[in-house]
């Protein structure tokens, strides 16, 4: 069976770190203001660089203690990414974290449900979603997930037929969330340790429960996968990060 056609837009890393509460605690006031006021510069241009469409970038306070914080970056290539990595390190921040967990992947549309006939490169709205900004909204929830590929739940072993079937099943629950969960799934076989990362983006963190718990009760979710760690987080801007910082800081 051929494997079904995808569309691969923008790659992206997910960058999750943990503050050295020792290291920052220890800095004098005037030194942890000044290393958020350089941090400030570096957010403001990948900003930029999101508002020109060269890339995207959002930075968000994990709840729970899996990690402190997560930065999101996407770009053209691998190639950029590592650029954004080596700037984000060579910021006086980065040395007041540690790594938590990272996840590379690629911006990946499902040809299951595609309209043939469509000029890829020039249709608008498909541009975005292969090259997706990070929306104004206020929460994230990040998880890797697999297709199952055990006997019978085999999802590799379904006629495509039957995955779309049950990807169309899998459509409706979601779009019945349109307007109060957008979400970006990116493929990562071949690129990091799941198939898949789903990135979700709600104003109410509530909204990515009730979907994910509709999603279960879906055959393509309930039969067929499997999921890494969830995160969940609330975007900050330049100024809620630094206050952030500081009442860890005290
Ligand atoms: O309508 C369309 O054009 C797209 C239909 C669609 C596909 C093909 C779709 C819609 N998804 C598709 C594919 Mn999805 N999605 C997930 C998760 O938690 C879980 O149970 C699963 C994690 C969520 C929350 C989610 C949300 N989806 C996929 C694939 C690829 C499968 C493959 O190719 O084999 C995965 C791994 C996956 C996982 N999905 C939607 C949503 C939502 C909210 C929608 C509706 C989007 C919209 O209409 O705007």
């Amino acid at each position: 069976m051929p494997a079904p056609h995808t569309l691969d837009g923008w790659y992206v890393l997910h960058d999750f770190r943990t503050i050295r509460r020792e290291v920052w605690k220890e800095t004098d006031p005037h030194t942890a203001a000044a290393v958020l006021r350089d941090f400030g510069a570096f957010v403001q241009g990948e900003l930029e660089a999101q508002r020109a469409r060269l890339g995207s970038f959002g930075q968000f306070v994990i709840a729970g203690t899996k990690a402190d914080l997560l930065f999101l970056y996407m770009r053209p290539t691998i190639g950029e990414l590592n650029d954004v990595k080596a700037r984000f390190e060579a910021t006086r921040l980065a040395d007041f974290t540690e790594r938590a967990y990272s996840y590379v992947s690629v911006v990946e549309l499902g040809g299951y449900l595609a309209k043939p006939g469509v000029d890829v490169e020039q249709d608008e709205a498909l541009q975005l979603r292969l090259k997706p900004p990070v929306p104004e909204m206020r929460y994230v929830c990040f998880y890797p997930m697999n297709k199952r590929r055990t006997h019978p739940d085999n999802w590799y072993m379904l006629d495509e037929d039957e995955r779309r079937k049950h990807l169309m099943a899998h459509g409706q629950i979601g779009r019945q969330f349109a307007g109060k969960v957008k979400q970006v799934i990116s493929g990562s076989v071949g690129l990091d340790d799941w198939e898949w990362g789903v990135t979700l983006y709600a104003d109410d963190p509530i909204h990515f429960k009730k979907l994910i718990y509709e999603m279960r009760f879906d055959e393509s979710s309930a039969r067929f996968a499997e999921f890494g760690p969830f995160y969940v987080g609330e975007q900050v801007d330049a100024e809620g990060l630094t206050k952030w910082m500081m009442t860890l800081h005290g």
